[in-house]
């Protein structure tokens, strides 16, 4: 078995001991760590299909993602190791939107983002649109970036926006709204005025980088 099948498989069994012994030995041999990180992408890909063929349940499918955030926390400290040399390129506000506390996605969108010097303030899990505009007035964010994973939190993602809008804080196209999530499309972010969409977190670097460059 690959090194990358072991890593996936610690995830999808939600190992947690295992998977950070084994994070660290790979990365001491000097794999690299979106190497490592790919094969925890894939376990989490397998946990997703299992879930949707109720092959697995919800207490696993925690535990997956617990050890999927022990395992990042391990890549963090690397992915993120150049971003103090870096001029900052702006802050990110950053939150899952309302009704909706997944996370993994989001905490992979804060790495990226810090990790190609952006200051992240991330605002959590189940974030309504008015603690979204209340944190907009308090940071002063360039950019706001909103997470949504179930369908049915997609339209507090669209309140989010309006309120941001109806509250006068974004003028002059700032800060950039960057939507995105498993559900999320480029066109639902048009359709309701979010300003980019990034299928994954390092395509939204990419796509903010762009927008303020
Ligand atoms: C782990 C997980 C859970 C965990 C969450 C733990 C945690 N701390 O996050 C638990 C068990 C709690 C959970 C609960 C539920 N879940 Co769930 N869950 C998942 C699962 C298996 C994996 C999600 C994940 O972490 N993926 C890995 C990360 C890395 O991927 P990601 O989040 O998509 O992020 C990537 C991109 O989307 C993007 N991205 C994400 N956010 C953003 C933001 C920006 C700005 C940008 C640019 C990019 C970006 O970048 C990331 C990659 O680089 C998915 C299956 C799937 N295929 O997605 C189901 C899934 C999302 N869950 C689902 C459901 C139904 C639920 C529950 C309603 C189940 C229930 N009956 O209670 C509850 C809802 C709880 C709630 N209110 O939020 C459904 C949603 C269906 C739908 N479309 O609505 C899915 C798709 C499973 C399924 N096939 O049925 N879940």
């Amino acid at each position: 078995m690959s090194v990358s099948d072991k890593l996936a498989e610690h995830i999808i069994k939600g190992k947690i001991d295992e998977v950070q012994a084994l994070v660290q030995s790979t990365l001491d041999d000097n794999m690299s760590p979106e190497e490592v990180l790919a094969g925890l992408m894939g376990g989490m890909e397998v946990v997703g299909k299992r879930f949707a063929d109720e092959d697995m349940y919800i207490p696993e499918v925690m535990l997956s993602a617990r050890t999927m955030h022990a395992a990042l926390e391990l890549l963090r400290p690397l992915l993120e190791k150049d971003q103090k040399k870096m001029k900052m390129k702006g802050r990110l506000l950053l939150g899952t939107v309302e009704g909706d506390i997944h996370d993994i996605g989001k905490s992979l969108v804060e790495m990226m983002f810090t990790a190609n010097g952006f200051e992240v303030i991330d605002i959590g899990i189940n974030v309504s649109a008015a603690a979204f505009v209340e944190a907009v007035k308090e940071h002063q964010p360039d950019i706001v970036g909103m997470s949504a994973l179930l369908t049915n939190t997609m339209p507090a993602m669209q309140q989010a926006v309006a309120a941001i809008d109806e509250a006068g804080l974004r003028k002059n196209g700032m800060p950039k709204i960057i939507v995105g999530g498993a559900p999320v499309t480029e066109e639902f972010a048009k359709e309701i005025g979010a300003d980019l969409y990034g299928e994954n977190a390092l395509e939204g670097v990419e796509m903010v980088k762009n927008a303020i460059a």
